[in-house]
């Protein structure tokens, strides 16, 4: 009985941007006696259906936009006489869809970590379980990945998590349902042992694939402090001391090591936070602005981000303590009007941020947003081939709509048009090389363009475009860059690193 992991994709590049670290961890939690699993990220290249046997198991990894092509691989797998066992985001919220259209034998609800073991068992003895409770579980029993297994040349960053859940509660986003508002916290000694097994291996882009890097605010200790809450605020130091201590071992890696992390604005009112950040190498972070107006804040529950002058007085602060930001931004929100796109193309200028991504409003399962739009979906029930709209992930990719949300006074396509009109300036050439001018080298500075094209043909084009020629041309462009930006990655392997102290 042979293990198979496969990540599913629709389009294979060669060469990926980020390791999908749920293969490498559920490969570490596959025990020795099946021996190594197959592992297939179909980002590099499509499965191999005749790499799979009869007997044998095969895990899939689902989130919402790779759903329809894990039902296919499972599927293909079940024909081939294969166990299929459905994981991730997507099965954990539609265990019945992967059993109905995924050809599921059995699903795994919530982390794979502990239960895969059992899954395992129960398939070699031919009885899987329709569905496994996975559950949240603690920090302490989250599994190191097993990067022994990574095709090195393959990817341009690693990933490793340090912090799983966010204590805010977004509208647009599942994390603080699925995986809870209580940050779990791995311990720094194995944080920095993976990290270390990644430079070794030559990785010095990694990224901390994290909700929020930054759990614990200031304004959470203030609070706790007023409220006379000793327990909570104890708790709450712990935590907060924990992530100094991550953050000095950090320090003492390499120079040349970069990491990448997502993190919540606040984290600008914090200067030792940055600070530390800083000498960790903690290059850049993706930071969700979301909105320029304080409606528009409102309109995602987001009202603890600053709007107009303060916000970009308050991105600007990332960069003064060296930390690059990458701003996300979402379009399409019912406070949005046509003036919203080129005030927020100003403003994104404005706050010196390195990389932005412009989004459209997409509700994604499992958040508050899609519970409204559900509900709202009912009165007026929309098909497309037979699909109702509020199941969209299961319509052909071909047929999808871009966007999905009525907008009160703008059409959906005036929102996708300005939308990628808002790209267009943000990576315009002129615009990139203006950004790039605080890096001394000319190498540097082309690297930089050089990344804000791949970026802007990996997303914007891919992602909002509607016109397929457009798509396919970009999809080229990204298969074409993407080989010399992995070369451009790629760091010095250095086998004799030692893990750093406290
Ligand atoms: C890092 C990250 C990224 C990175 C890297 C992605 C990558 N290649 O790994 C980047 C920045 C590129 C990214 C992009 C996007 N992301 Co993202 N991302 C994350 C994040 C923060 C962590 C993922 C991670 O590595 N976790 C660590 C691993 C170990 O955990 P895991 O994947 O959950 O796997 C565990 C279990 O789910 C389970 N499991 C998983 N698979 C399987 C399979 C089997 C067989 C079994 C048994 C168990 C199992 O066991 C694992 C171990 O416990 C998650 C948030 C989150 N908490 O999951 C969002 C998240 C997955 N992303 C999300 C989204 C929406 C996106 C984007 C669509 C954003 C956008 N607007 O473009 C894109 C899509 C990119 C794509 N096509 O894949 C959503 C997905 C929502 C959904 N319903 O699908 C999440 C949940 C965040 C959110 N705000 O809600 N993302
Ligand atoms: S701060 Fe980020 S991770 Fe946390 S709930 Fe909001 S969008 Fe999700």
């Amino acid at each position: 009985m042979r293990v198979h992991l496969i990540n599913p994709s629709e389009v294979s590049f060669g060469t990926a941007v980020i390791t999908p670290r749920w293969l490498y961890v559920l490969a570490a939690a596959t025990p020795e006696s099946y021996g190594d699993p197959l592992l297939v990220d179909e980002t590099l290249a499509p499965v191999d259906s005749t790499s799979i046997q009869a007997g044998d198991v095969v895990g899939i990894g689902i989130h919402t936009a790779n759903a329809l092509r894990g039902y296919k691989i499972g599927k293909m797998a079940r024909e081939c006489g294969a166990y299929v066992v459905f994981g991730g985001i997507h099965a954990t919220l539609y265990p019945n869809e992967a059993h109905e259209l995924g050809g599921a034998h059995a699903v795994v609800k919530g982390d794979g970590d502990v239960v895969w073991t059992r899954v395992l068992s129960d398939c070699g003895r031919g009885t899987p379980l329709p569905v496994y409770e996975g559950g949240r579980i603690e920090a302490a029993s989250f599994l190191p990945a097993r990067w022994d297994l990574l095709p090195r040349k393959s990817y341009m960053w690693a990933s490793v998590q340090t912090v799983r859940g966010c204590p805010k509660h977004c509208s647009f986003c599942s994390v603080w349902r699925t995986d809870g508002q209580r940050p779990r916290q791995r311990s720094s000694d194995v944080v920095i042992e993976e990290i270390v097994q990644l430079r070794r291996l030559g990785f010095r882009f990694i990224a901390l694939a994290d909700d929020n890097f930054y759990p614990v605010t200031l304004t959470d200790l203030r609070l706790a402090e007023e409220q006379n809450n000793t327990a909570r605020l104890n708790e709450l130091k712990t935590i907060r001391a924990e992530r100094f201590s991550l953050m000095r071992r950090l320090a003492q890696l390499p120079p040349d090591t970069i990491f990448f992390t997502q993190i919540t604005m606040e984290a600008a009112e914090d200067s030792e936070f940055l600070d530390a950040m800083q000498r960790a190498h903690i290059k850049g972070a993706l930071v969700g602005v979301e909105s320029i107006t304080p409606e528009g804040l409102k309109d995602v529950f987001k009202d603890f981000n600053l709007a107009g002058k303060d916000l970009v007085e308050r991105l600007k602060t990332f960069r003064r303590h060296g930390v690059y930001v990458l701003g996300s931004f979402i379009f399409g929100l019912p406070s949005d009007r046509h003036e919203t796109f080129a005030a927020t193309a100003r403003a994104a200028q404005q706050a010196d941020i390195a990389f932005a991504q412009f989004v459209t409003l997409t509700p994604y399962p499992g958040t508050v947003d899609f519970m409204r739009w559900e509900k709202q979906m009912e009165t007026a029930p929309v098909e497309i081939a037979g699909i109702p709209i509020t199941r969209r992930w299961l319509i052909p990719q071909a047929l999808r709509p871009k966007l999905y949300w009525p907008h009160p006074t703008m059409s959906a396509e005036e929102i996708r048009r300005n939308t990628q009109s808002v790209w267009d300036t943000f990576y315009g050439i002129k615009s990139v090389w203006a950004r790039s001018r605080f890096i001394k080298s000319l190498r540097a500075r082309l690297t930089f363009v050089l990344i804000s094209k791949i970026y802007r043909q990996m997303y914007a084009d891919t992602g909002i475009a509607t016109d397929s020629a457009r798509v396919s041309r970009s999809s080229r462009w990204a298969r074409l860059l993407a080989r010399p930006c992995q070369m451009l990655f790629a760091g010095r392997p250095m086998p004799n690193l030692r893990v750093p102290e406290f």
